[in-house]
């Protein structure tokens, strides 16, 4: 069986390694629909489909940002954080979607802080794209459309040219398996399509094509000007083989790890480029049997090949947790057709301790094989850890989460004193407890709490922030037994 947790070693990070926290437009500003921002999916959905959240909450004010930046940034000055990872909201820079009207209010929240971070010597680090899609672009059918790749770039450009002066680090996309299979293959996220096994495909398509252009625009016209960096974040679910003895299970679990890391990561971070092999094998044959006139996944032409590959100067990972693999087979629940039958394995949650969300359990040595095989299969690339945590419902007291940290960096350490993974940065999910999507705010990952039952939003450090802030204080991983839960006994997920 899986043993999950390596025995520490190591304490100390290296020299120059960076720490940060993460938060997310919509999960934090509020202000839906003040000074010209227009409504996005995410909006549309809370709005529509109340029932679809799990308390009925939605982002309408969620914790405030927009009004309440300053506050933000006090806590992040707290944390002793070196960066911020932070995303903008499209539709509050251009309200109608595209560049033929800048809002100029957006324009100025952006501005306003990032002058707020430079005063406190926190560097920025910024998603361009973390969901909150305009919905007028998605009333033209959003990733779908390969309209979006332009679009998408205009976007950049504008983003790019208004505040490149102060920002040296992009994020393109913020995890495309949750936009392209969540989003448009299922109904887990907005805008719902539910197109399963056909839009999940064609969102891909236009999404990697739109990343490759923003990068190579950025590398072309901003660079040598604003020398900054460019990447995208990919999060894995890692996959591993219930018995690692079982030959079939260490295939099936490596053909899940390219299907949903390998969908994103191989056509950037390879040699080769392209989707995996593997994957355009399966879903051909899949598609065959099925009955449609071509396969539903296309592989990228050779034009598009070479002008996909190398574009991200570094591996952005979201890393949160491992399922394993129990053998060949279709879930009963997975819908015909699908990304997930297009795989053919059978996977179990039944693996580590569970937190608040039910897709997360504690899996601590998932992540250092996941780290591992990220330097074989792509050829050691410069990582940073763009976010990594943990949920539960809301307690001061967060041991669990402060155990999680700790067992999670600790096998960064030993990935990098051990197996020389270049792992750069870290970035905790997240702030502050905010608007987790159709979770509402029932789970909570935060280093601040946040009480959305009282008007002023008040946040509060819970324990994990004291952790972090010593973390960051001292580069190392905190022994105090004031970390260790008295009792043993936890809190209640
Ligand atoms: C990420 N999974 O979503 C997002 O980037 C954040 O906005 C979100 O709040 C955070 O993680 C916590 O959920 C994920 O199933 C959604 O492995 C699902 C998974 C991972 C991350």
């Amino acid at each position: 069986a899986l043993s999950q947790t390596s025995s520490a070693h190591y304490t100390k990070f290296p020299e120059g390694f960076t720490f940060g926290v993460a938060t997310a437009a919509y999960q934090i500003e509020g202000a839906w629909n003040v000074s010209g921002k227009s409504e996005n999916v995410w909006d549309r959905l809370t709005h529509t489909r109340p029932d679809m959240i799990a308390d009925g909450t939605n982002g309408d004010i969620a914790c405030d940002s927009y009004n309440r930046y300053r506050e933000d940034v006090e806590e992040l000055a707290y944390l002793g954080v070196d960066f911020y990872r932070f995303s903008l909201s499209w539709a509050r820079i251009l309200p109608t979607g595209q560049v033929n009207y800048l809002n100029p209010d957006g324009i100025r929240y952006y501005n306003d802080l990032l002058e707020a971070l430079e005063a406190k010597n926190i560097e920025p680090l910024v998603t361009l794209f973390h969901w909150d899609l305009p919905q007028s672009l998605q009333d033209l059918g959003g990733w779908a459309n390969p309209k979006m790749i332009e679009y998408f770039r205009d976007y950049a450009d504008v983003c790019f040219r208004e505040f490149g002066d102060k920002i040296k680090s992009w994020i393109t996309f913020n995890e495309p398996y949750e936009i392209c299979e969540d989003a448009y293959g299922d109904e887990k996220k907005a805008p719902a399509v539910n197109s399963h096994g056909v839009g999940n495909y064609l969102c891909s398509d236009t999404l990697l094509k739109a990343h490759a252009e923003v990068y190579h625009l950025y590398n072309d016209t901003y660079r040598s000007k604003q020398n900054g960096k460019v990447m995208i974040s990919i999060n894995s679910i890692w996959y591993e083989p219930k018995d690692p003895e079982n030959a079939e299970q260490v295939t099936l679990a490596e053909v899940a790890n390219q299907f949903k890391f390998g969908w994103f990561a191989h056509p950037i971070f390879t040699e080769e480029g392209g989707y995996p092999s593997i994957m355009v094998e399966n879903v051909a044959r899949q598609s065959e049997a099925e009955g449609y006139p071509r396969p539903r996944l296309e592989q990228f032409d050779e034009y598009w090949i070479q002008r996909i590959k190398g574009t991200s100067d570094f591996l952005g990972i979201n890393h949160y947790t491992t399922h394993l693999i129990t053998g060949a087979g279709v879930d009963p629940v997975a819908k015909s057709p699908s990304w997930l039958k297009d795989i053919g394995a059978l996977t179990t949650m039944e693996v580590g301790e569970e937190s608040a969300s039910e897709w997360l359990r504690v899996v601590p040595t998932g992540f250092a094989n996941l780290l591992r095989w990220c330097k074989s299969s792509y050829n050691d690339p410069p990582i940073y850890i763009t976010e990594n945590g943990v949920s539960d419902r809301g307690t001061l007291q967060d041991y669990k989460r402060i155990q999680y940290f700790n067992d999670y960096l600790t096998e960064i350490l030993n990935v990098i004193y051990e197996d020389g993974v270049n792992v750069l940065g870290y970035t905790a999910w997240t702030l502050m407890d905010n608007f987790e999507w159709r979770a509402g705010f029932s789970e909570r990952f935060g280093l601040y709490y946040v009480d959305i039952n009282d008007p002023a939003l008040p946040r509060t450090p819970k324990l994990s922030a004291e952790y972090y802030r010593q973390l960051t204080n001292t580069r190392e991983l905190p022994q105090d037994d004031r970390f260790k839960d008295p009792a043993k006994v936890h809190d209640e997920f």
